[in-house]
């Protein structure tokens, strides 16, 4: 696959047991075999001192109030702001496993008033934007049959049907038009290729569009 000059920044979102992991893994060993450089990250990232307090709130391990915690998923990001468009701007592409799709949604999913989907956007206002956000569509039934859920704060059925559907209302707003839908019900292998398609079209028109960026 030829490169374009910069590289590109892809983003796998969708529920628990979507297989984002999975196909965030394979997704990064395809593109390395092609002869990309890839920088690998995923969020929250629970390395840090911001993503060791959010870590400590899913496990149950201490509280924070809603605005706050959302604060926190958003600022494990920006920390991370700099570093994701170094790589960029380097012709690395950087492949993350969640990003700000999964903030927004899961704040608002917990239903407050004061914690809508346009409230919640607004802190990642400014983050690198994605060439494109791969969404693992699946549906609940699928999803219990990987394993049920684990005990982290989120994972309950409730919850992961109100994301479910602001993930759904999300594709309405501006963020929307970088979603693609994957239908990840399937096997492991008929998801990777459908992944792996879309990208080599986004980075097809990538160049296409740098290409006519330089004639013009
Ligand atoms: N959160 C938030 O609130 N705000 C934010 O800003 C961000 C996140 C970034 C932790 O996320 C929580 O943080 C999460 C959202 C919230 N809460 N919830 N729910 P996490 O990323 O650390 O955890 P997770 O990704 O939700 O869980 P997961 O179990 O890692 O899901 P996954 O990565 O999508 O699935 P997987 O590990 O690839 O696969 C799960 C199992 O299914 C495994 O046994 C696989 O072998 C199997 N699998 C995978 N694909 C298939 C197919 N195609 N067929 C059959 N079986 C499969
Ligand atoms: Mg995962």
């Amino acid at each position: 696959m030829c490169q374009s000059s910069r590289g590109a920044l892809i983003v796998i979102e969708g529920l628990d047991r979507a297989g984002k992991s999975t196909q965030h893994a394979r997704l990064c060993q395809n593109l390395e075999s092609q002869g990309h450089r890839v920088n690998r990250m995923r969020f929250p990232d629970r390395t840090t001192s911001i993503g060791k307090s959010i870590d400590a709130y899913l496990k149950g391990e201490s509280e924070q109030e809603d605005h706050v915690v959302h604060l926190l998923f958003s600022a494990n990001r920006w920390e991370a702001a700099t570093s994701i468009r170094a790589a960029i701007e380097e012709g690395i592409t950087v492949v993350i496993d969640r990003y700000y799709y999964s903030g927004i949604v899961y704040s608002a999913a917990k239903g407050r008033k004061d914690l809508s989907l346009q409230w919640a956007r607004e802190p990642e206002i400014g983050l690198p934007r994605p060439d494109i956000c791969l969404y693992l569509d699946i549906s609940t039934e699928e999803q219990a049959k990987r394993g049920g859920f684990g005990n982290e704060k989120y994972e309950t059925s409730a919850m992961q049907e109100r994301v479910r559907e602001l993930f759904y209302k999300l594709q309405l707003l501006p963020d929307g038009q970088d979603i693609q839908v994957i239908d990840a019900g399937g096997n492991v292998a008929g998801v990777e290729k459908d992944i792996m398609e879309r990208v080599e079209q986004m980075m097809a028109d990538t160049r296409l569009a740098e290409d006519l960026r330089n004639i013009l």
